[in-house]
């Protein structure tokens, strides 16, 4: 027998500083006992949050071969899992990739990763917006943050918090493009200062969820490609979605604690190498409850 590790095809860049996408995802999912098979949609020399300049190969080209690779091997995942994209073209590239390796059993995340802080990121132009709005329809489970799930909504501006009653009607919305999961991160809370939310909903069982956390003055980028990575190696190792949210929240508070008391600069990441044993714990839940 070949073994029971679960495999996830992860269609983002490799950026090489920053401890964001591929070098976050990789080491989480890893840690998680999943196997990770990186499908890159560009290299960088570093991210693109809080460095000016950065070299930049969009690998657009390159991704069909490797496909058609995968195809004739007959590879088959139980993930299929999307980020950051090289290029406005990648998302039928993507959009194919989910069609061929995309099963009833397995499940297809697409993190619609365009931007933060209200802004898109350097990279992207504004086009990447309706055609991220495509690949999402294709998904099982989206995590956008609050900037981008504005976008797919296509709100005027990002608002500066939300109450319960309105982040309920945006998950709504967002999962009636398509996704039977939707999870949005960094939301800022209207109802409760000082307290950022990951808001979710579960389309099937009709029910809403929210962890909690104090909002802490620092934005590390690379976080979001580490959250999505617990929750799903989370769901593969057979939790709730309540229980892999909490999870999520939970690694990604505490590597953003054994972080802030050093004095560097937030675009390096947090220091996911302290913290990658934290995922083989016993799982204490601390926080979920419904919206
Ligand atoms: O973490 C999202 C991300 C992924 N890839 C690149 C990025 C960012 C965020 O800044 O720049 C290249």
């Amino acid at each position: 027998m070949y073994g029971t590790i679960k495999k996830v095809a992860a269609i983002h860049d490799l950026s090489g500083f920053g401890r964001a996408s591929l070098t976050a995802i990789i080491p989480t999912l890893s840690s998680m006992g999943i196997q990770v098979c990186p499908l890159p949609t560009a290299i960088l020399s570093n991210h693109t949050g809080g460095f000016s300049n950065y070299s930049y190969v969009d690998l657009t080209d390159s991704m069909e071969e490797y496909i058609n690779m995968w195809k004739q091997l007959k590879l088959e995942f139980d993930c299929i899992y999307s980020g950051f994209l090289g290029s406005t073209r990648q998302i039928n590239i993507v959009s194919d990739f989910i069609d061929h390796f995309g099963k009833n059993d397995n499940l297809v995340v697409v993190d619609p990763v365009m931007g933060d802080n209200g802004q898109l990121y350097s990279s992207y132009s504004p086009d990447i917006i309706p055609q991220m709005r495509k690949l999402v329809a294709k998904a099982d489970l989206i995590t956008p943050n609050f900037t981008e799930a504005a976008f797919l909504l296509g709100k005027d501006k990002c608002p500066e918090s939300i109450d319960s009653q309105e982040i309920k009607a945006w998950l709504r919305e967002l999962s009636d493009m398509g996704p039977d999961i939707v999870v949005i991160t960094s939301v800022p809370d209207k109802d409760i200062r000082d307290n950022t939310l990951v808001a979710a909903f579960d389309k099937i069982n009709g029910i809403f969820w929210k962890v909690g956390c104090k909002y802490i003055p620092a934005a590390y980028p690379g976080t979001g490609d580490t959250f999505a990575s617990v929750l799903i190696g989370s769901l593969l190792q057979g939790d709730s979605l309540p229980v892999s949210l909490d999870r999520a929240v939970q690694f990604i508070s505490q590597c953003i604690k054994a972080s802030y008391g050093f004095n560097y600069p937030k675009r390096n990441g947090v220091l996911l190498e302290k913290e990658l044993g934290i995922l083989n714990m016993p799982v204490l839940i601390s926080g979920y409850e419904m919206l």
